[in-house]
């Protein structure tokens, strides 16, 4: 359940923070899942249906960037994904009728784990309707150090910043953003972020020695439909699972307009995506 300060959070900022909602052993069970998906998976040998490596290190290197759809693939973290718990989190912010829409882990491993660039995440899979929340679980202490998430607070849904460039999706913002307003949401293990579809967030490049590991989900209002069904929205729709109330019998639509997402090409991930957009600008990795 969430205290009427963390729903008044959520509805002024676009996000509130739930710290200790995951347990030790739960979180040690998450650790152990996580060492046994990435067992033997190298820079050069890896199965690319589950993982997806950091570039920046030898072909033997070791370290995962992304495991793909934890609650489709790992009976633990689908439990998780349907925890009552859990759920009963998300249902004041998007109401009782529940899809999961997908999830990841983001591994930022020590020393090189990637950056992530300002966006929002409905820019990427425009639904009917802005009842759409991101949940973010931290799996280790979170800090400035090692790359924790940071927000631009606001009120759900209040701003569609462009993504785009000369029409073409380029996965991040595409416009100044006010680093001023940031804010970097610290935690520890366990602490869980709910964050609303359209807040604007992003995190450093790890140059750490500690981990930064996040397993992050997403649900929407059963009756908050694919609005686009380009490639990438395709794939992930494979992973939309009924978890609570009733299955919507329409689609709400509240949008008169919403930009297309149109990928430049086929993306494995957001940061592919966003890897292409800089190099395409001649940016430099990891600003
Ligand atoms: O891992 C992070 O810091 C943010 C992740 C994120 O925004 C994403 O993967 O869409």
């Amino acid at each position: 359940m969430l205290t009427q300060g963390q729903m008044r959070q959520y509805q002024e900022e676009g996000y509130t923070v739930y710290p200790g909602l995951v347990s030790g052993p739960l979180l040690a069970a998450m650790h152990a899942e996580i060492d046994r998906i990435g067992a033997g998976q190298t820079r050069a040998a890896h199965d690319a249906t589950r993982v997806e490596m950091e570039p920046d290190q030898p072909p033997d290197g070791t370290r995962i960037r992304r495991i793909y759809e934890p609650c489709t693939y790992y009976p633990l973290f689908r439990e998780f994904s349907e925890s009552p718990a859990l759920l009963a989190c998300v249902e004041p912010l998007i109401g009782p009728d529940i899809d999961f829409h997908y999830s990841k882990i983001n591994m930022k491993p020590p020393a090189i784990g990637s950056v992530v660039e300002w966006h929002q995440d409905l820019m990427y899979y425009p639904l009917t309707n802005l009842d759409s929340v991101t949940v973010l679980v931290y799996l280790d202490d979170a800090d400035r150090g090692n790359g924790c998430l940071q927000v631009i607070p606001g009120p759900p849904g209040a701003t569609l910043l462009p993504h785009t460039r000369d029409g073409v999706f380029q996965g991040r913002v595409t416009a100044p953003v006010d680093e001023g307003k940031a804010v970097p949401l610290e935690g520890a293990a366990g602490t869980v972020i709910l964050m609303h579809a359209l807040t604007p967030h992003a995190s450093t490049v790890n140059r750490s020695p500690r981990w930064r590991r996040t397993l992050i989900l997403s649900y929407r209002a059963a009756d908050a439909l694919p609005l686009f069904y380009g490639p990438a929205v395709a794939e992930s729709e494979q992973h939309v699972r009924h978890v609570r109330g009733r299955v919507a019998a329409e689609a709400r639509c509240t949008w008169t307009r919403f930009p297309v997402p149109r990928y430049p090409r086929a993306v494995r991930s957001l940061y592919d995506l966003q890897e292409y957009s800089r190099a395409a600008a001649e940016e430099p990795r990891g600003a």
